[in-house]
């Protein structure tokens, strides 16, 4: 897909309501895989001028017919992406008939054909591959699908919505007809065929309704569904209990498809899922895949409400149901999970990826102006950040007055495609605040900065002491100007013993400001921003004393595991400066107080495990990096492996002690979350041991990879080895994939192992890798497994000097771009931190840009490489 002319950019500022409305959708498929057959009966009612505009692309215009008469061709326009009737009724039937070719079809959007079998991914604009329709998600409709296929290849035929009718017709062919009672637009429309086996449950409603509930997975694989169908059902409960929402179809079905560009889609009434998102158990999927089964099942879920019962009215709104559901996923996993853990993890991700997506030339409002590709836009803006914002709006609000906003949102706008100003406004409505100065939070991209002051010596006699908030937002690209935003500030004065006082909410409008607390004589330290109750990069004056105290007493776990990053991030950094000019990191009193404080925590009976690993994982190289900028990537690297190292040192006969401990001595796998606290523990104790390089380590992680009985040890065990080198190294690798290479999602595991592996041979090995015959070209796993996993993963390839990482990533993305342009496009995002890299590097950088812009690639590509490219 190649473009010459300069694309044009959609608006917001262009939005203007669709000039038809669909009362009725009857859609009919004859499925081939390569020249499948697509009618479409739809009842039009014009409620606005001008002529009627379909979206089309990639496929062939057979006929079309207004009220029963065939069009003659010098009666409509067809263009590359357009069919365009000048003149119509006021009311018609309009009649279309088109093909398309499943089975060619490499970019999956729209209908394609997976492992043999059809499957749909509309959003964001994929339907238009489907047939000509209006491909926009205000324009909404009732949809009627029969599906006609051979009996023998496709057994299953799912649409959205209720099965009402199916049966055999002649040739060896079935049908099947499927009504959805609910309005949505076509980006919600699913389908599926193919020969699937099935996993069933039901789920009674809080109304008392029993909902059949059916996972279809490839033959073979229905065991490893108990756990998303575990996860569902968990969800179903949940919802109705945080949000009062219940479901409203007769039966909810998830479909499995091991060739799929993100990660799940929410299509009313039948989800369709990335394998990897799905299908877990014991020896194949680790703990980490659980959690991520679990949160994106419910995610999905979520969406049932938050995106299909009440959608966007436009792309720019995608914040509205992303940033929602995400938020709802975020306290469902917590619920489930841990809340403290949870909120953790959920921020550090925050960090590695939003805040460098905020920091750097992809930065964008949560609710963006203009885009080229709106595939391009599901970002971690969009989605983690849009999160944060629905939590700030919470914290600020106070519980009670958000549920009450909330209640109202899916009462006013059920059925209807929204707006985030609709949104706010119903929280307006339940709280009496005024949402103008939050919907910055919207409009602005960037990330806050925060720096908190504290006046240490007051002169006496003082009743008060005094804390002073400053907030700045940096320039983005587009935005030279910032002005203030909103900042819910969570914050408590914690003393030797514990809190001095109440947790305080200062909710901060201006530019800066003061606030006063009463005087304690005791030493003290401000906790400031627990929970992380705002997205922003804190500045504060903290003293390692301080963040020894808080890492000790702070009643707010979140915080307590705040202070130890915030020390070991000074001291990464410090290191990483070293390192670059060529010294040698040094040992001083806050590294000595840092492992001091570990060692404490790590010892302490009252933290879980899960909280431990955490404390125990230092920040990552993206935070150290956007610090340190510009800065030497291979330094900041090192400069982690530096503090690993010192850490085991310090620590070393605890991490033994604790690694022996946590070892399962029930012999029987569970993946609950005690469990996997336990086997996280492990594996952080494994890993920073192995940063000694002595033998012990490489010891243990033999024996673990000997004697594993579940994936999360195994697997944990291969890295610790892959990291150590040595011999044992290419034996192991080439056992893991004798022993799994029929299992495509633990071969992505192994191609993701190898591609962050530091090999002697250095790029050629990678090349090497996407030569072998199981590397799969076309499925976007895989490709990320490889492509990602080495760009993202492999620091000393991938930022080599020599540029031969920059050049085999980029003629990567090319390759992909020519079969799969949005999922190529995602994988460029791994240069966005350019600007952050050494000079020689920026250069090595800025001339791969240059060269893929160059090739004209694709219209995703193209956005991309040129916002990067600034
Ligand atoms: N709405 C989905 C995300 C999604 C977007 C695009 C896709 O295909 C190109 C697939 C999924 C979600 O939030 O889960
Ligand atoms: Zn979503």
């Amino acid at each position: 897909m190649r473009t010459d002319a300069a694309p044009t950019p959609t608006r917001l500022a262009d939005y203007t309501p669709y000039n038809f409305e669909i009362s009725e959708t009857r859609f009919d498929f004859r499925l081939d895989p390569k020249a499948t057959r697509v009618r479409s009966l739809l009842k039009m009612k014009r409620t606005g001028p001008g002529p009627l505009v379909l979206d089309g692309e990639a496929i062939d215009l057979v006929s079309v017919e207004i009220d029963g008469r065939q069009l003659k061709r010098s009666e409509y326009r067809l263009t590359q992406d357009k069919l365009i009737l000048e003149e119509t009724p006021d009311v018609f039937t309009l009649n279309i008939e088109s093909k398309c070719n499943p089975s060619a079809n490499t970019t999956l959007m729209g209908l394609y054909v997976s492992g043999g079998r059809f499957c749909t991914q509309c959003e964001a604009e994929g339907f238009r591959r489907i047939t000509y329709f209006p491909d926009r998600p205000d324009v909404m409709s009732v949809f009627t699908v029969l599906i006609d296929a051979d009996k023998t290849a496709y057994p299953t035929l799912l649409a959205n919505g209720n099965k009402i009718e199916e049966g055999d017709i002649d040739g060896g062919r079935h049908y099947a007809v499927w009504h959805d009672p609910f309005l949505k637009p076509c980006y919600l429309f699913a389908l599926v065929a193919g020969e699937f086996d099935l996993l069933e449950d039901s789920f009674t409603t809080m109304s008392g309704r029993s909902i059949p509930l059916e996972i279809f997975v490839d033959p073979g694989d229905a065991p490893k569904a108990a756990y998303a169908m575990d996860s569902l059902i968990r969800a179903m409960a949940w919802d109705e209990r945080a949000f009062g929402r219940e479901y409203d179809l007769d039966r909810f079905m998830i479909v499995a498809v091991r060739d799929f560009n993100f990660g799940a889609m929410e299509n009313k009434g039948l989800n369709i899922f990335n394998s990897s998102l799905l299908l877990a158990d014991a020896e194949t999927a680790t703990d980490m895949n659980f959690e991520r089964i679990e949160s994106v099942v419910a995610h999905e879920y979520f969406h049932n409400w938050t995106g299909n019962r009440i959608t966007c009215r436009d792309w720019f709104q995608l914040c509205l149901k992303e940033g929602f559901t995400v938020f709802r996923d975020q306290e469902f996993s917590a619920d489930q999970r841990g809340a403290a853990v949870q909120r953790i993890k959920d921020v550090r991700a925050l960090r590695a990826r939003q805040f460098a997506e905020d920091n750097g030339p992809l930065a964008h409002p949560v609710r963006p102006t203009e885009y080229l590709k709106i595939d391009n836009f599901y970002t971690a803006t969009i989605y983690e950040k849009g999160a944060e914002l629905i939590r700030m709006l919470k914290a600020w609000l106070g519980e009670d007055m958000f549920r009450k906003g909330s209640d109202i949102y899916f009462d006013r706008l059920d059925g209807t495609a929204a707006t985030i100003e609709q949104f706010l406004a119903c929280f307006e409505t339940a709280s009496g605040e005024d949402m103008g100065q939050f919907m910055r939070w919207y409009e602005q991209a960037g990330t806050p900065r925060l720096t908190v002051r504290r006046r240490r010596t007051p002169t006496k006699p003082v009743i008060s002491q005094v804390v002073s908030f400053k907030q700045v937002t940096p320039p983005t690209p587009g935005q030279p100007k910032k002005a203030a935003v909103l900042i819910p500030i969570r914050w408590q004065a914690i003393g030797e013993n514990g809190p001095l006082m109440e947790p305080q909410l200062t909710v901060m409008t201006t530019k800066s400001t003061d606030v006063s607390y009463p005087r304690f004589d005791e030493p003290h330290s401000i906790s400031v921003l627990q929970g992380f109750s705002a997205p922003v990069i804190l500045n504060s004056d903290a003293t390692t004393a301080d963040l020894v105290r808080l890492m000790g007493n702070d009643p707010d776990a979140f915080n307590r595991w705040e202070a130890g990053q915030t020390l070991a991030r000074r001291l990464l950094v410090d290191f990483a400066k070293a390192l670059e000019a060529g010294k040698m990191p040094k040992t001083n009193p806050a590294l000595r107080d840092y492992c001091k404080a570990l060692g404490t925590t790590l010892n302490d009976p009252q933290f879980d495990n899960a909280f431990k690993a955490l404390v125990l994982t230092s920040p990552s190289s993206m935070e150290v990096l956007m610090e340190a900028a510009p800065i030497d990537p291979i330094a900041v690297h090192e400069a982690g492996q530096w503090l690993s190292r010192a850490v085991a040192d310090a620590l070393r006969d605890d991490l033994l002690v604790t690694y022996k401990a946590m070892r399962d001595k029930t012999g029987v796998f569970s993946p609950d979350a005690e469990a996997a606290g336990r086997r996280a523990l492990k594996s952080r104790c494994l890993a920073l041991l192995s940063a000694r390089f002595d033998p012990l380590a490489a010891s243990l992680a033999s024996n673990q990879l000997d004697n594993a009985t579940n994936m999360t040890d195994e697997l944990a065990a291969l890295i610790t080895l892959s990291r150590l080198g040595g011999q044992r190294v290419e034996s192991s690798m080439e056992a893991f994939f004798a022993k799994w290479k029929d299992q495509p999602l633990v071969l992505d595991k192994w191609f993701s192992v190898q591609s962050m592996r530091d090999h002697a041979d250095g790029i050629h090995a990678i090349t090497r890798l996407a030569e072998t015959p199981s590397y799969e070209r076309n499925n976007p796993n895989r490709v990320r497994a490889l492509v990602g996993g080495f760009s993202m993963g492999n620091t000393k390839l991938f930022h080599k000097l020599d540029g031969s990482g920059y050049r085999f990533f980029a003629d990567q993305v090319l390759d992909m771009d020519s079969r799969n342009p949005s999922v190529a496009a995602r994988l460029l995002g791994a240069f966005e931190i350019w600007r952050k890299l050494d000079p020689r590097r920026q250069a090595l950088v800025q001339a791969e840009l240059d060269r893929i812009i160059a090739a004209k690639p694709s219209k995703n590509v193209l956005e991309i490489a040129e916002r990067t490219r600034g």
